[in-house]
């Protein structure tokens, strides 16, 4: 990657996330429930924010970490795979960083070898290839590993690398396993745990941008927060409180207060993740009444 140049001077936030892929869709999801709303260009390249000064680059995800480094673009939305071999590839010089994980995309990377092999530990790899398009953080895992293992680089295809004779095994991205399944081979070893990350640089970003920034940091560790939330919201007494605490299903500390300053409490969850009837069942059996569980649009904290 080039030195660093001099980028210009900007007053609107500039943010890479994929053209075509896996994380274009929902990386456009997710930054629209943050309530940017952007005017297409039919070259599709570039997107102007309408209501916020917050513009999109669409873009190659391989170039998202460059685009950071370089100051063309201050935030990137991009899977962890991609920023940490970019990173391990430029080491210190590296100007970007994750700065939220954003709980979509999942992925690993995992050595996989052959479905006939019988995995007997690290210890095996000593002199194998190893196929992969992520050099740096297979190098990187078997130097910690204490393993000497060749890393043959390959841009795509890294599958069928084994029954071509290019390597003995690979290091590759898995989600379903079915690919791996279908050339043959089995995971074993898990090198790195991805997900879609917002990156942004290591440097402070220009205090004008980064006042946008800030804000769209704040909305967006709002929708993080409440995806998949429910509120609760119910009666108990003081007396039955204790027990139906105990049950709330995955929930922050609730709110309570209460009612005509006597026994009865009314109190409000954000609960994570499904809230069932068994769950609500449960609940009402410890004291609880009047037991709603509310979609939640807005978290602003
Ligand atoms: O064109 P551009 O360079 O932008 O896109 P790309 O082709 O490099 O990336 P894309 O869209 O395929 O993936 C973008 C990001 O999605 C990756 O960098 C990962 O962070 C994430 N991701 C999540 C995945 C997968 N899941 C995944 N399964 N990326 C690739 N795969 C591959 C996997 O290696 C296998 O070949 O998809 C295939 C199917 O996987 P299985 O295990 O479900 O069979
Ligand atoms: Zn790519």
């Amino acid at each position: 990657m080039n030195p660093k140049p001099a980028p210009m001077r900007r007053d609107r936030l500039r943010i890479a996330i994929q053209k075509n892929g896996r994380l274009s869709e929902p990386a456009r999801a997710l930054l629209s429930a943050c309530g940017l709303v952007w005017r297409e260009r039919p070259d599709k390249l570039f997107c102007y924010g309408e209501n916020v000064p917050v513009d999109l680059l669409l873009v190659r995800d391989d170039d998202i970490p460059g685009l950071i480094h370089s100051g063309l673009c201050d935030l990137g939305i991009v899977g962890r795979n991609v920023l940490a071999e970019h990173a391990g590839q430029m080491g210190q010089a590296a100007n970007f960083s994750e700065w939220r994980a954003l709980a979509f995309g999942g992925c690993k990377l995992s050595l996989a070898i052959p479905n006939d092999w019988t995995w007997q530990g690290v210890a095996q790899l000593s002199g194998m290839r190893i196929a992969t398009s992520y050099p740096a953080l297979t190098r990187a895992w078997l130097q910690q590993q204490s393993v000497d293992a060749e890393v043959v680089v390959l841009s795509g295809s890294v599958e069928i690398a084994p029954r071509l004779g290019q390597a003995d095994l690979i290091c590759d991205l898995v989600s379903s396993g079915a690919t791996l399944a279908a050339n043959q081979l089995k995971p074993v070893c898990d090198v790195l745990q991805s997900e879609a990350v917002l990156a942004g640089p290591v440097a402070e970003l220009d205090p004008d941008l980064n006042e946008i920034a800030q804000v769209l940091l704040q909305r967006l560790d709002g929708v993080l927060r409440i995806r998949d939330s429910k509120l609760l919201i119910f009666q108990t007494t003081r007396e039955a409180a204790a027990d139906v605490l105990k049950l709330l299903p995955n929930s922050e500390p609730p709110t309570s207060y209460s009612v005509d300053g006597g026994e009865l409490l009314a109190m409000q969850a954000l609960c994570h993740g499904l809230v069932s009837w068994q769950q609500l069942e449960a609940l009402k059996r410890a004291g609880a009444r009047g037991l709603m569980v509310l979609p939640v649009e807005r978290m602003l904290a």
